[in-house]
Formats: C-alpha cells, structure tokens, sequence
C-alpha cells in the first residue's frame, strides 16, 4: 500500500505560516501588537472585547478582527463600543487563516492602532493549528465547559501565553474545579499565566487589563 501524502497537509501549514509571516511584518514596521483570541464557541471571547475595550478606553487605541462562520453579529457589538471592527464569514470554514487575516486588514485604517485583536473562530482544536501574524495567542476557557478540557484538547493550551477561565459567576452552579484546570494547563505549558474572571460582574478583569497593557508597552518599546 502507498504512503499517505502527509507533504499536502505540510505544504498548507507552510504556505499558511509564509502569509503569516507577511501578516507579522506589517504589524511589527505598522508598531501593532496582535493578539489571536480563541475558545469553543460561546465561552466569552466578544464579552472579553467588550470589557477590554471599556476599559481600555483612553490608554490604548484598538481595532479588532472577528471571525464566525456566519453573520456580523460580533462585528456589530465592537462597533457599538465606538471600536473599528471587520467581520470575516468562513463560511463554513472553523478557524481562520493568515490569508483571510490579510484580506481584513485592507478594510482597516490601522493608524495609530497600538493593539489588534482577532478573535478567531469559536473552536478548541483547528484555530490553535493556523498562524495568523500574531505575537501573543491567547485562549478562554468557561468553568461550564468543564475542567477536563486542556488535556482533552491540549495544543491550544500549549501555545496559548494566556488563559482567561471566564464565568467563575457561575462556579456555584457547576461541577467545575478552578485548581484541576489550572494544575492541568501548567503541566502543558509551565510559562501559561492564568486569569480567573467574570466578564458579567467584571471579577479579575483589572488582572487582565493590566497584563494587556503590559505587553502593548513593552512591544512598542522594542519598536522604538
Ligand atoms: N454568566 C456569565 N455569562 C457570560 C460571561 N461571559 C460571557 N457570558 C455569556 O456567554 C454568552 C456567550 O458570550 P460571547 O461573548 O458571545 O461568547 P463568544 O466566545 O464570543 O461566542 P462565539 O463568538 O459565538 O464563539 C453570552 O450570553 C454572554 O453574555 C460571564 O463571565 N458570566
Ligand atoms: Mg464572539
């Protein structure tokens, strides 16, 4: 029997991270840090936008990419917070890619943009596989997904430099154990720093905020 072509599968993750390393160019000569937000679907990622950008308003300028496989609905909550937004449709497809990233950004003006964020496609697997330029990947998990996820899905929680463990609100109501979570993501990535927040009562968020901003300094620093 012949071999399976393991090479075409390969050549797409290359041709994928060549686009990105296009994307990441531009955002280091533009002083942009990048952010690729990712979770399963409905775990937090607009409402992490829409509190992030509250309260970042006045410190930081953004812009932000969403990704769904239909509708602008993601799109529409940035904008309503007086924040730039594009809406990529995959129609169909579950993560998106350094080529649609590229597309997205001709409809932006990234003037005086200090920081972008991408929120990917909700799904815990395909969205960790594909560069999009970014520098930092950064994931949510929800305590009502359940706290066997990171070694059931491990790669997103390997690259991801940041975990967000949103809806601890409803800790009381689930079976979910915050320490099992944070035990098992470190065993996967030692360097992960982990958040514990509530984007409803705005719990840890201040945490996050300042890490953010943290990171959007130092990079402009090393732009400088
Ligand atoms: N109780 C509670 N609900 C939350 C919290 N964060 C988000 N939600 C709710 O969870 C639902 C999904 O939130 P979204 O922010 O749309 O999730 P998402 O990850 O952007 O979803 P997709 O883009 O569809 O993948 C909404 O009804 C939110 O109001 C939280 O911290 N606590
Ligand atoms: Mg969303």
């Amino acid at each position: 029997m012949t071999q399976m072509k393991i090479p075409v599968v390969r050549n797409i993750l290359q041709a994928n991270d060549r686009l990105a390393a296009a994307n990441r160019k531009r955002f280091d000569d533009a002083g942009i840090f990048v952010i690729n937000l990712m979770s399963s679907p409905g775990a937090g990622k607009t409402s992490l936008l829409e509190k992030t950008i509250d309260g970042l308003a006045g410190r930081i300028k953004m812009a932000v990419i969403e990704g769904d496989l239909q509708s602008d609905f993601d799109a529409e909550r940035i904008q309503r917070r007086g924040v730039q937004a594009v809406q990529i449709n995959t129609e169909g497809g579950c993560h998106l890619d350094g080529n649609m990233v590229q597309i997205a950004l001709e409809a932006l003006n990234l003037d005086s943009v200090e920081l972008l964020i991408i929120e990917n496609v909700g799904n815990l697997v395909c969205p960790a596989e594909f560069n999009l330029g970014e520098h930092e990947k950064v994931m949510i998990l929800s305590v009502t997904e359940g706290d066997d996820k990171p070694l059931k899905y491990p790669l997103m929680f390997q690259l991801c430099s940041a975990l967000l463990i949103n809806k601890v609100d409803l800790l009381p109501y689930t079976d979910c154990n915050v320490q099992k979570i944070r035990q098992s993501a470190h065993q996967l990535n030692a360097d992960q720093k982990i958040f514990e927040l509530s984007c409803r009562t705005g719990e840890g968020l201040p945490e996050w905020l300042d890490w953010l901003e943290e990171k959007v300094r130092a990079f402009r620093k090393t732009q400088n």
